[in-house]
Parts: C-alpha cells; structure tokens; sequence
C-alpha cells in the first residue's frame, strides 16, 4: 500500500470515478475538484466517498473549476499531490461546436492553469501531471492505425482545445524538468458513460426499448468508426503511465473499430431486437465536421508500461446492456 497523494479533476466523470476507486484500492490519499452546481453531480462517487469527520478517509472533495487558475493553484499548494490527474473537460465533440469559446477555457486553458499551479508546487516538492488528452486530435484521417507519432488534425472546437493541452504538457516537460505526460486516449465507455454520448444513447435505448419504454431512437452519423475499449482498462493506463520512469506521452486503444452500425448489432443483439426497426436519422446529431475512423496502435504503452486492453467492443456493449436494463427494469418498475 502506497501512502501517495493525488489530485483528480473531474472526479466526477465517468473516468475520474473509476481512476479514484483504482488509486484509493492502492492506499492513496485522493483529491478531488469538483464544479458547484445547483443540484448534486456527484453520482458517479457517491458510493466511495466518506464524510470528511470519520477516522481513516482517504477521499476529499473541494470546490473548484478549470476556468479558475487562483483556484487551482491555491488547492495544488495545499494538497500538495504526488500525481495530479488533469481529467476535467467540456469533454463532448458535438457540444463543443455549440459553446467553442467555453471548450477552449476549459479544456485548453484549463490544462494550462493546471500546468502551472504543478510548476508552483514543483519548486519545492516533485509531482507528476497527467493530462488527459484525446484520440480527437487526429482528427481528418493521415494514417492507420495512429500511434504517437501520426500529426494531428483536428476537426473540432474539442479537438483544437485538446491539440493545445497536448502541446502546453509537453512544453512544460521541457521548459520546467515537470515531469508532464500525455495519455493519448481512444473512446472509452462503460455503464458510467454519459448518456449523450453514442454508445451509452444506444445502450439506454436499446434495454428501454425491450421493456416497452419507448419506440424509437433519433441517432446521427451511422459510418463513423470508432477504436471502442472499457474504461476501467484504460485508467489503469493512466496511472501506469505516472508511475514510468521518464515523462511521455502514450496510445491507450484497443486496435481494433467498428462503426456505429456494428455497435448497435452488438447492443440490439444481446436484447434479440432488430435495431432497423427503431432506429432513424435526425441531422441535428450531425457535426460540422466529422472524424470518419479512428484505430489506435498501443503498441508503445504495451512494451512500455505493460498495458493491454482487456474488453473487446462486444463484451463492452454486452455489459452496458446488462447494467442498463437493471436501470430500465428500475423505471419500469417505477411506472407501474
Ligand atoms: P466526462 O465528460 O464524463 O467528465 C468530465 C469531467 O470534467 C466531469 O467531472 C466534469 O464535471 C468536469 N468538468 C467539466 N468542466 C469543468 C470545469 N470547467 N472545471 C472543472 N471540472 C470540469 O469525461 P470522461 O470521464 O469521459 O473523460 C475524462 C477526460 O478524458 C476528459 O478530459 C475527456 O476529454 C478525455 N477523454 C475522454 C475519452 C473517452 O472516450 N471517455 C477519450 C479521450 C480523452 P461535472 O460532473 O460537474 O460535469
Ligand atoms: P466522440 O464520441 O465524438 O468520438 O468523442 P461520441 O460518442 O459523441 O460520438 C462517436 C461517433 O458517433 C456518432 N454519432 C453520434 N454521437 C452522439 N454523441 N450522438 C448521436 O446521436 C450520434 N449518432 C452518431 C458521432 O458523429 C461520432 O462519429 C468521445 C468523447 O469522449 C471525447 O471526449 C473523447 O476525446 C473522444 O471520444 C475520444
């Protein structure tokens, strides 16, 4: 057991949630930022948070926002974490073309601020930065598979905010001796996953379909293909990579796509129902512009840090369709 402390922002998301049940599993002591809100966003933690006043709690929440650079350099100095998970994003693609300004402070400079209060605390104690950065940067389609080494392109507001995270992290490795790594992450789900986020809209709608909760489903862009792997594999990969002995910057993927299409097979599948006959298209879920295929090669972080994804696509949509139909059963139950 480790008596390490770490910083998450957005522990609240669907990866913050899993990293932080990984690191406290280790013995770590785990800080989280979390955004005021009107009504509670703490879902995805609630069950492995403590009240602060009981013995032996090792998770803390704090109040903060990436926009707010005071703010996270006044917590980075106070906690004073060994690792600081840089997780916190307006994290969806389509979203970021409605509020581009918002994306790019939050996800662009909100990486910078959190670069910045690591280089204040750096000076007098080391700590290890992880940022999250994103298979959307490669954007128009250069090369398959995409390794490290394939140029970017980015094809959204996200993408161009995430681009410039990549950049300030490998900017301070150099400039500051921070030792700042970059996690190039493909698509990853789990039950955890957003609801507006495809797979998760299939998943929701496919389990509530079969109970008879509703008909159809209004999806966009069917071609697309994305590299889809679990969650839960790829914090581990996350927290692998603070733990190298050197700073880098490494493909997290399963190697292998499928389009949008093949993901409802498989979620549809599970449930014997023919996706065809509930599924239609409405432009409103059709970006400016696309990203046709993403298929990442992790050769890098296998021989590296030992890393493998361990889900494939199937079994991923198999286990959201089961954990989504206990919510579906759930609402049922509830309207009978
Ligand atoms: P989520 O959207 O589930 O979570 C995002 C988190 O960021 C939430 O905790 C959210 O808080 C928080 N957040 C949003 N805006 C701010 C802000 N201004 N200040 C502080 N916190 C904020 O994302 P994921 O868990 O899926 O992804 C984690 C990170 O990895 C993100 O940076 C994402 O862009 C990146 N990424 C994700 C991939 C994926 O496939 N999941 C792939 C590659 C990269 P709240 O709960 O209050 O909204
Ligand atoms: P993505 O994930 O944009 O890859 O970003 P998302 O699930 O939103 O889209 C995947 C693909 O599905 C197509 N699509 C739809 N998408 C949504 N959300 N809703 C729909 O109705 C729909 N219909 C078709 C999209 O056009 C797209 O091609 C995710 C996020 O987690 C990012 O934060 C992360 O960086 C990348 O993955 C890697």
């Amino acid at each position: 057991m480790t008596s390490k402390v770490a910083l998450i922002t957005g522990i609240t998301g669907q990866d913050g949630s899993y990293l932080a049940e990984l690191l406290l599993e280790k013995g770590y002591t785990v800080h989280g930022i979390v955004r005021r809100s009107s009504t509670f966003n703490t879902d995805r933690i609630d069950h492995i948070y403590r009240d602060p006043h009981e013995a032996g709690t090792r998770m803390f929440l704090h109040y903060g926002d990436l926009t707010d650079g005071q703010n996270l350099t006044n917590l980075v100095l106070d906690v004073q974490p060994d690792e600081i998970y840089n997780l916190g994003a307006q994290s969806h693609v389509r979203v970021s073309f409605d509020a581009p300004s918002y994306t790019v402070q939050a996800t662009g400079i909100g990486a910078l601020n959190v670069l910045e209060a690591a280089r204040q605390l750096n000076k007098t104690k080391p700590t290890r930065v992880y940022q999250a950065s994103s298979s959307e940067m490669f954007g128009e389609v250069v090369e398959t598979p995409q390794s490290e080494t394939t140029p970017f392109s980015p094809q959204s507001p996200y993408a161009c905010a995430k681009v410039y995270a990549f950049f300030q992290t490998v900017n301070y490795r150099k400039s500051y001796d921070l030792f700042a790594s970059n996690g190039i992450l493909f698509n990853h789900e789990s039950p955890r996953r957003g609801e507006t986020f495809v797979t998760r809209k299939i998943t929701r709608a496919a389990t509530r379909i079969k109970l008879g909760l509703q008909d159809k489903l209004f999806l966009g862009n069917l071609d697309a293909k994305r590299d889809w792997g679990y969650a839960k594999d790829y914090v581990e990969g996350m927290w692998r990579m603070l733990q190298h002995d050197e700073p880098d910057d490494f493909v997290l993927a399963t190697g292998e796509t499928q389009t949008i299409r093949t993901f409802l097979d498989y979620a549809f599948g599970a449930l014997d129902i023919d996706w065809e006959k509930h599924v239609e298209i409405d432009p409103r879920y059709f970006r400016p512009a696309e990203v046709d295929l993403l298929l990442g090669d992790y050769s890098k972080a296998k021989a590296k840090l030992g890393w493998e994804p361990m889900t494939s696509c199937r079994e991923l949509a198999e286990l959201m369709v089961q954990s989504d139909m206990a919510l579906a059963k759930q609402e049922a139950g509830e309207k009978s």
